[in-house]
């Protein structure tokens, strides 16, 4: 564990200073296999900082990224909405820059490879850069390489070595992973071709507060952006932001565009973000307690609700094995006594238990059994398409749960 510390990952200086505590909890990811529900299981301070120099957020203490990422059981594309979202990026990105067979795209975290297989009915070169082994056999099986490792200048310039300059590189949800982003940005710089661009997807800051999305923090997130504090970070590198978007995927998410400063030129996207920054004041100090004070309130809400439903005699299963949800637990308290089970269609997290209060994982065929009166939704980013594929249990009069933004019944 790398420890407490006040240094700031983005500007170095000894700046940051903690808004939430989330308490000493397990990696929302690790879930716990049924043969080892008795070993220990280790917790850690789960803690997020505000940089007062760059405005930058982010954790106060790192687990180390191979306890986090070395096998991994989150998978792009078990949803059908994630996975459509992320096939259309590369389909976006073939149109936009013209790309063709001559062209390397590169994804960075590419997971299960969903995203690079939206190239491949282009004949697109393409190249996943993912640690977790335990996902290489599925990204091989969808016609992905991929290259085992963590991302950064080495790791670049071996690439770089044995597949060349790539056109276009994404990073989807996979920044926030990184501890040190000066170290990703320098092997960006490594392989990207001469007029070639950086696509950078992130939880947006800026949404994560406004909807009170506590539960985006977890150890796997070390960093929490904004576009300004990201501009101040590729600067120091003769990069640039030459087009921003924020898009309504999980609970908003902020994509940026990247080159090299004479290679490209902003659109007007990149100022009027930055503007709408400044004119909401955010990320800003008080803010980022507001962050801390509407988690402790969702917390006494949700809870409340919770335990006047089962003082009432119903039954509660949850829907979602996310690492946002364990968070939301693990905040909350909320064990198998208050909640039965966990649905999820990812057989990778099918018969295990959610780590901490190790809530047994099941598949969404238990919920048409056991019947509960309610579903808490754990992946609330994805209500639509849960509420379409559990439109029986909802007509049979279940009720889905939603805990943010706002806690709601449907
Ligand atoms: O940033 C991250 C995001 C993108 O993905 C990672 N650090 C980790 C992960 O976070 P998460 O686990 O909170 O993500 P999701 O996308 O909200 O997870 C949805 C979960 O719900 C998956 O386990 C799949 C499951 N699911 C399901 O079982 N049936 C989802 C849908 C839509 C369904 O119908």
């Amino acid at each position: 564990m790398a420890g407490d510390r006040s240094r700031c990952m983005a500007c170095h200086t000894e700046s940051v200073e903690e808004f939430l505590d989330i308490g000493t909890i397990p990696v929302a990811n690790n879930f716990v296999p049924a043969d080892k529900l008795g070993d220990p299981e280790p917790a850690y301070p789960l803690r997020v900082g505000y940089c007062h120099n760059c405005s930058h957020c982010q954790l106060l203490d790192m687990v180390p990224p191979t306890e986090l990422f070395d096998d991994y059981t989150y998978l792009s594309g078990v949803s059908v909405t994630i996975s459509e979202y992320l096939r259309g990026i590369a389909s976006g990105l073939v149109e936009r820059y013209s790309l063709g067979p001559d062209d390397l795209a590169i994804d960075v975290g590419s997971n299960d490879g969903t995203l690079l297989t939206g190239y491949l009915p282009h004949n697109i070169k393409v190249l996943g850069v993912e640690p977790a082994k335990n996902l290489l056999e599925i990204s091989k099986a969808a016609g992905v390489e991929t290259v085992c490792d963590y991302f950064g200048l080495k790791t670049a310039r071996e690439v770089l070595d044995q597949y060349g300059q790539a056109s276009v590189i994404t990073s989807v949800n996979n920044f926030a992973h990184v501890p040190d982003p000066h170290d990703f940005v320098q092997g960006v710089d490594a392989l990207l071709k001469e007029g070639g661009v950086f696509i950078v997807e992130i939880h947006y800051l800026i949404k994560m507060i406004q909807d009170g999305a506590f539960d985006t923090v977890y150890h796997e997130h070390m960093s929490y952006w904004g576009l300004i504090p990201m501009i101040a970070l590729f600067e120091q590198y003769n990069m640039h932001a030459i087009r921003a978007e924020v898009l309504d995927i999980h609970h908003g998410q902020l994509r940026v565009y990247v080159s090299r400063k004479d290679e490209l030129q902003p659109d007007e996207t990149v100022a009027a973000i930055v503007e709408h920054e400044h004119k909401v004041g955010i990320p800003g100090w008080e803010t980022c307690r507001e962050l801390a004070d509407n988690a402790r309130s969702a917390r006494t809400e949700l809870l409340k609700l919770i335990d006047e439903l089962i003082a009432e005699g119903a039954t509660i299963g949850g829907y979602g094995a996310t690492a946002k949800g364990n968070t939301l637990l693990s905040f909350l308290g909320i064990g198998p006594d208050r909640l039965k089970f966990i649905a999820d269609r990812n057989t990778i997290k099918q018969g295990t238990y959610t780590p901490g209060h190790h809530i047994p994982v099941v598949s969404p065929d238990r919920i048409m059994e056991d019947k509960p009166d309610y579903l808490l939704n754990l992946a609330w980013n994805l209500t639509d398409e849960i509420a379409a594929q559990q439109s029986e249990y909802l007509k049979q009069g279940g009720h889905l749960i939603i805990p943010i933004p706002e806690v709601t019944i449907i």
